[in-house]
């Protein structure tokens, strides 16, 4: 596998493919970014979506993300982005530990489903050490606990005309100029059914603290940081992804960041 992977790289780097070098642009290149214009945009996106058709014809449908030791977590998560949302439904759950939180699946799926972070943790369950990689430049190694997404997608009953999966959080963005928007995110089928993709409740042995996310966040291991909705209020089957946020896919995606972030 690993072999696969460096000639996954070398092709990249030998086309010259200006996606290699997107992941450089951290998060606080944001506002330069923006004010760019939208022919910079443009050349990302084309890229972005050579980078993806290649990774998937290269790297396979079910190729696994590196797994760690024990050992090789060398400290606690490091939390970025949202740590503590301040929403009143969010505030008012987690004042209660969680115990009325629910997380709604719907969308194009036969049998809508409304989960008790009881219920998802009597569903099969996964842990994995994996490192998350920030757009920002840094890394970290930590033991994700989770029900596979693929168990919860089984129950719900996708049907076939879904694409993708969108994840819709508790928190928001602040944009400026008094704009809020709410964090979402999304995936295609194929890593939404790939078995290291988990709805992690657990950190390190522990219950998921709420600076990483609580009570429950998406695990995505061959992407990067900002695929990985914390704080999931729902999930939704959809064709397209047109109705959600500015239509990209993601917050950060709607601001110029890939859809298809991948490691
Ligand atoms: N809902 C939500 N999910 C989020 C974010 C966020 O701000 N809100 N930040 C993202 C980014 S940029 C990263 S690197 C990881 C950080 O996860 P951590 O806090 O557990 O390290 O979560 C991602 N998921
Ligand atoms: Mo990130």
């Amino acid at each position: 596998m690993s072999r696969i992977i460096i000639d996954r790289r070398r092709f990249l780097t030998g086309a010259g493919v200006v996606a290699s070098t997107i992941p450089l642009v951290g998060c606080d290149a944001l506002d330069g970014m923006l004010s760019n214009g939208a022919t910079v945009r443009e050349t990302m996106a084309k890229a972005n979506d050579l980078t993806y058709r290649v990774q998937r014809f290269l790297i396979g449908a079910d190729s696994l993300a590196k797994e760690f030791s024990e050992s090789e977590i060398r400290q606690g998560q490091r939390p970025n982005g949202s740590t503590d949302p301040t929403g009143a439904t969010y505030v008012a759950l987690r004042d209660a530990a969680f115990t009325d939180y629910r997380l709604e699946i719907g969308g194009l799926v036969d049998r809508p489903l409304s989960l008790s972070l009881d219920e998802l943790r009597n569903m099969p369950s996964r842990t994995q050490i994996t490192r998350q990689d920030c757009v920002e430049g840094w890394s970290c190694i930590a033991k994700w606990t989770g029900v596979p997404l693929a168990a919860v997608l089984d129950e719900a009953r996708v049907k076939p005309e879904a694409r993708y999966v969108v994840f819709r959080c508790f928190d928001t963005m602040n944009l400026g100029l008094s704009r809020e928007a709410a964090y979402y995110e999304s995936i295609d089928m194929l890593d939404a059914r790939h078995p290291q993709t988990i709805l992690a409740y657990g950190l390190n042995g522990g219950p998921l603290p709420i600076a990483n996310g609580a009570p429950l966040r998406l695990r995505v291991e061959r992407q990067l940081g900002y695929k990985m909705a914390k704080y999931l209020r729902s999930i939704e089957l959809a064709s397209d992804l047109a109705a959600y946020g500015q239509g990209k896919g993601g917050l950060w995606e709607d601001l110029g960041y890939d859809w298809y972030a991948g490691i």
